[in-house]
């Protein structure tokens, strides 16, 4: 569809305007939010990193392609209006040192849209900030780390759990590009989701409400 690769391409150019119109525009005609996520949005993203890695982006190329997706984003947010309720509270955030929020932000979506209540720590967050949301009442710990070097804080968090209350069996629910299952089993963590449709339902598994 054409309006899904022009959205891509906003993205891919970092154009704010242009992806929130686009998007607006799809969602108008009855498009799918998943497919204006997948095929538009994401889409664009994966480009964006691509060319992040050969060095043809730099950061300040990567960092306006982020704020399009972004605006583009709070139009999908704010469309969904079949959402169910209370099916637990869930604590995200990206974990220390870690300023990736694209994906944790669209997990949060998910979940939000799923009927979890959402509290959302932001990035960088620092294990006893985590252990204290748990403390406070949430259900699930859902940890976010886009880099090879802040995965370990994952493991942080997870021991400063253990250390500072005995956690629930499933209070926490670990992922991030670089993070696999197996990461998730070494560290203990009692969950793992590839991405964010399929975090829904690691959030039910783990609460047993699945
Ligand atoms: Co960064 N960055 N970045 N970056 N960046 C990556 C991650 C990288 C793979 C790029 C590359 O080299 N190809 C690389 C990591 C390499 C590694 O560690 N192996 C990298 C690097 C190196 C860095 C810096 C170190 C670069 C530098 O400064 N030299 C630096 C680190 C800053 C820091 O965090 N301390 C850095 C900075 C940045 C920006 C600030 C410029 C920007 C972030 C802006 C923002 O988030 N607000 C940025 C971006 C945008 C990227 C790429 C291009 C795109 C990430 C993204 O948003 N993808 C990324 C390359 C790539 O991924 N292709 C890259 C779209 C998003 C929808 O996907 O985040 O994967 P993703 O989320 C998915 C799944 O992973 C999953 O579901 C999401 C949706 O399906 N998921 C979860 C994520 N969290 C989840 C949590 C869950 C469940 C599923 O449950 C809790």
């Amino acid at each position: 569809m054409a309006d899904l690769e022009a959205l891509a391409q906003a993205i891919i150019g970092g154009k704010a305007p242009a992806a929130k119109e686009l998007t607006e525009k799809m969602l108008a005609a009855g498009v799918g939010p998943g497919d204006v996520l997948n095929n538009g949005l994401v889409a664009g993203m994966n480009v964006v990193g691509a060319k992040f890695k050969n060095n043809e982006f730099y950061v300040p190329e990567v960092l306006i392609a982020a704020r399009a997706m972004k605006s583009a984003m709070e139009v999908l947010r704010l469309s969904r209006d079949q959402r169910s309720e209370g099916q637990g509270q869930v604590a995200i955030g990206t974990v220390r040192g870690d300023l990736h929020d694209i994906g944790k932000n669209l997990v949060s979506m998910m979940l939000e849209g799923a009927g979890f209540e959402i509290q959302d720590m932001g990035v960088d967050v620092k294990p006893e900030a985590f252990v204290e949301a748990v403390n406070g009442g949430a259900d699930v710990l859902a940890l976010s780390a886009l880099l090879t070097t802040t995965m370990p804080a994952m493991k942080d968090t997870i021991e400063a759990l253990k250390a500072g209350r005995r956690p629930r069996e499933d209070a926490s629910h670990d992922r991030g590009a670089p993070v696999t299952q197996n990461y998730a089993d070494e560290i203990g963590a009692d969950g793992y989701a590839p991405d964010a449709a399929s975090a829904v339902d690691t959030a039910k598994q783990v609460l047993k409400i699945a």
